[in-house]
Order: C-alpha cells, then structure tokens, then sequence
C-alpha cells in the first residue's frame, strides 16, 4: 500500500511541464532505424535499459569529490516578526496579477523564472533557447540576451513542443565563481532516440552575459516529451538537482520511471563548482556504488514539472504531471528523500496504474492528488509564499494547471486540512501558467506560457 512514510533524504526539484499524454507534443512517435547517439549504448551491460547517461561507465567510475560544496547565498531569510502562516488555516486572501512583460517573438515561449544570488534581476529562460534579464518592478527586458542556445537545440521548438531549453540554476557561489547551470532537450533527430536531455554548465563572461561551457550530463531519449527540465540547488547540501520525465508518449511504455538502470523518471543530484567541469554524482546518492546510476537522488517520477524548496524551512514540494486521471504534489520534508520511490508508474498519484500500488513497498504517496476534472490535467508546481507584501497568503503553497489554467492555494500545516482552493485574479489573468518564480523578497511572479508573458503575483 502506498504510505505517507517520508524517507530520509536531502532536498528540493524542478521541472517544466510534463505533459498528460493528450496534451500537445506528447507523442515523439516510433522510431525504429539505427542511429545511435555518440557515446550513448557503448557502455550499456546485457539486460540494462538503453537510457544511460553518457558518462557512465558501470563499475569504472571514480568520483571527484572537491571540497567547496558551496552552501551559501541563498535568500533563506523571513522577517523576525512573520509567522509561518500555519495559524491562517485555509483562508486565502484576494489577489491580483500584474503583467510585467510580453514578449513578442512568435516562439518566445517562457518557461523559467530565475533568481542569481546577488542580484535583483529576474532571469527569464525562454524555450527557444534564450535567457533575458529582466527588471523585477517594470518587467523592462535587455536587449541582448544573457545566454543564447539556440544552436544547440536542433531546431526551433514550437508551442507544441515539450523540448528546448527547459531550466536554470545559477551556482549558489555564483558571484565569486560565476558558474551557472543549464537544462535543456536537444531535438537530435532520427533514430530510437531522437531526443537528448541534457544538464550543461556555462560562466559569466560580462555582469549581464553568459557563455555556453560543456554538457556535464546526458540521457538518451526515446520521446519528444516528459523532458522535466528542473534545476535547484539545495540550500542545506549544495547540491544541484535535476529532474527529468520518463521518456515520454504516454504510460510510461518502457517502464523507466521504476527502473534505477535507467536514467529516466528520476530526480538526480550532483556535485558542481569550480574545477568540476564533467559528471559528477554527489556523495551520499543512494545507488553510489550498487544497485542504480549514481547520479539518482529519487525515482519514480513521470514528469516532474518543477520542484523547488520552501526557503524558510527548506522542505521539497514536487508538483509531477499525472497520465489520465490524477495530478499529485509530492513533499519531502528536509533532511529526507534519498533513494525515494515516488510511485509512478506502478501508481498514477494513489492509484494503480502499471501494476498494483499496494505490491509497491517503501513508496511515497503524495501529499495531495487532484483529478482531471474542470479541465485540469498538467499541474505546475509552484512556491511556498515566503515574501512580505501579502501577510493573508504567508506559507501558502501556490500552483497551478497548465492545461485549464486555474490556480490553487493550500497550506501544508500540522492541524490544517490539506485541500487545494482553486482561486481567480480579481484583476489580471494568466493563460497557460507554466512556471513560477520568487523575486529577491519572496514575493511571486508566474510566467504564462499561452499569453508569452510574465506576471506578479499582488494583493488585491
Ligand atoms: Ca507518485
């Protein structure tokens, strides 16, 4: 039976929005010539999935483990006198939203909205392949983009698509080092696995441009979509996480999600800084030495559409894109969920699915599932609200549904019924939310992906 027993484990996730297996881009189709990914199945031993990153080498890797793992800088602070929000209940004041700004390019499809430590600016990831800077009060844009990929992506994705450049990270030392971190879905073409998702580092090169470095991670990808595309780093170990979908179509056909050989499905953690320019798993990652990639943090996700750590308490909330029937909100709570099995795709949220979740032992059931009712059908994870400007909302985890574009509040309080409220701007609207961002003081903003826009999240 699937339980509500939370694994020890270290900390957050992220990705951009998996998709139901109705939703636009979800079906990459058969392919059944031989093209072969460079580097890709050579190390792949007799009976192992084919979805191997392309670095591991089962049984040979030794790890680089620098010392620097980099905890610092991160907005972690809440003003002395706020409570946690938790005596609010499940009451949720009016709110507004405030569009920032549109953007004009026919592909200028938003799917991240990033914070770098130091700085005020918002980094808008586009899934074109570029990253803008944008001012946080007027949503003003630069001109020149802070970081442009589009070379890499092979191709121009379209609105349809779930590929591209999907996420962003900057490193937590950032201002000294300049590192940042990259997810993206290259379109490789042909082949059994036409698609590559992959995790690249890239460095300053200006205040306000970055230069493209080397891929430090990639998976072989048999599907178009399900492609995650989160980056977070942990703000007590350091670590980056990446979460990635389950290869896609709809199903979980190669049933990689619960496959700890497989690359796919998983949420996985590294160790990343200076002098670390390759693949490198971080210590303490379940499979290290037997039974797994060492890469895997957690497993058993179907497309985990962003994930990120609540920075006042450093909790992990995962919203995971459900197949037919159910959308879930996965909580790790810090300190927890190394080696967890999160279900999928024995179980579709509580439900069974490939298999029977009650033969499923030591899994993770959600916090919350939701139905494909009302048009829902894609969650979006979203933010536990931390900022200062709306006290009603204090501790109130905000997402949303992509696909119906309705929006929810719940609180995730001892004591507290855990029940999402749907909710309307009262002013403003947003098509399409498919990513949420925090500014410096905590306070939201959403990108809306219908409308190719980026809005704040304001009191009514
Ligand atoms: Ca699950």
């Amino acid at each position: 039976m699937s339980n509500r027993l939370l694994l020890g484990c270290a900390c957050a996730l992220m990705v951009v929005a998996g998709c139901s297996s109705d939703n636009p881009g979800a079906d990459g189709g058969a392919h059944v010539d031989a093209h072969v990914i460079p580097g890709t199945d050579a190390n792949i031993p007799p009976g192992v999935d084919a979805n191997l990153p392309d670095a591991f080498v089962p049984g040979a890797d030794a790890f680089v483990l620098p010392s620097d793992t980099g905890v610092d800088a991160f907005v972690s602070t809440v003003d002395a006198g706020m409570t946690d929000g938790c005596e609010l209940g499940n009451t949720y004041p009016a709110l507004d939203l405030h569009t920032l700004h549109t953007f004009g390019g026919a592909n200028d499809l938003p799917v991240g909205i990033v914070l770098a430590p130091g700085r005020d600016d918002l980094f808008v990831v586009l899934r074109n392949g570029t990253i803008v800077i944008m001012d946080p009060v007027t949503g003003a844009v630069g001109g020149t983009p802070f970081l442009n990929i589009t070379s890499r992506l092979g191709g121009t994705p379209m609105s349809g698509d779930e590929w591209g450049l999907l996420g962003l990270a900057f490193h937590p030392d950032y201002e000294t080092n300049g590192l940042l971190y990259i997810a993206y879905t290259a379109n490789v073409g042909g082949g059994a696995m036409p698609y590559s998702d992959r995790v690249a580092v890239a460095t300053r090169s200006t205040a306000d441009t970055a230069t493209f470095g080397s891929d430090i991670f990639t998976i072989a990808d048999p599907y178009a979509n399900h492609n995650g595309g989160q980056l977070q780093f942990c703000p007590d170990d350091g670590y980056l996480y990446y979460g990635v979908g389950d290869g896609g179509s709809g199903g979980d056909p190669g049933h990689r999600a619960q496959n700890t050989m497989s690359a796919l499905g998983k949420i996985h953690r590294f160790q990343v800084g200076p002098g670390i320019p390759t693949y490198n798993p971080a210590p303490g990652n379940p499979f290290l030495t037997s039974g797994g990639l060492p890469t895997i943090w957690l497993y058993g996700v179907r497309n985990p559409w962003r994930f990120t750590f609540d920075r006042l308490t450093h909790d992990l909330y995962i919203g995971d894109v459900g197949q037919n029937l159910w959308e879930e909100i996965d909580f790790l709570p810090a300190g927890t969920g190394v080696g967890a099995n999160l279900g999928w795709s024995v179980c579709e949220g509580t439900h069974d699915y490939n298999g029977s979740c009650a033969g499923l032992t030591g899994d993770i059931a959600p916090i919350l599932e939701y139905p494909h009712a009302d048009g829902d059908s894609s969650i979006t994870g979203g933010y536990v609200y931390r900022g200062a400007a709306i006290p009603a909302l204090r501790g109130t985890y905000v997402f949303a549904d992509e696909v119906s574009s309705h929006f929810f509040a719940l609180r995730n309080c001892p004591g507290v019924a855990l029940t999402r409220t749907s909710f309307d701007f009262t002013n403003g609207s947003c098509s399409g939310p498919t990513t949420f961002g925090e500014d410096r003081n905590g306070e939201l903003l959403v990108a809306c992906f219908a409308d190719q826009s980026v809005g704040r999240i304001v009191a009514h």
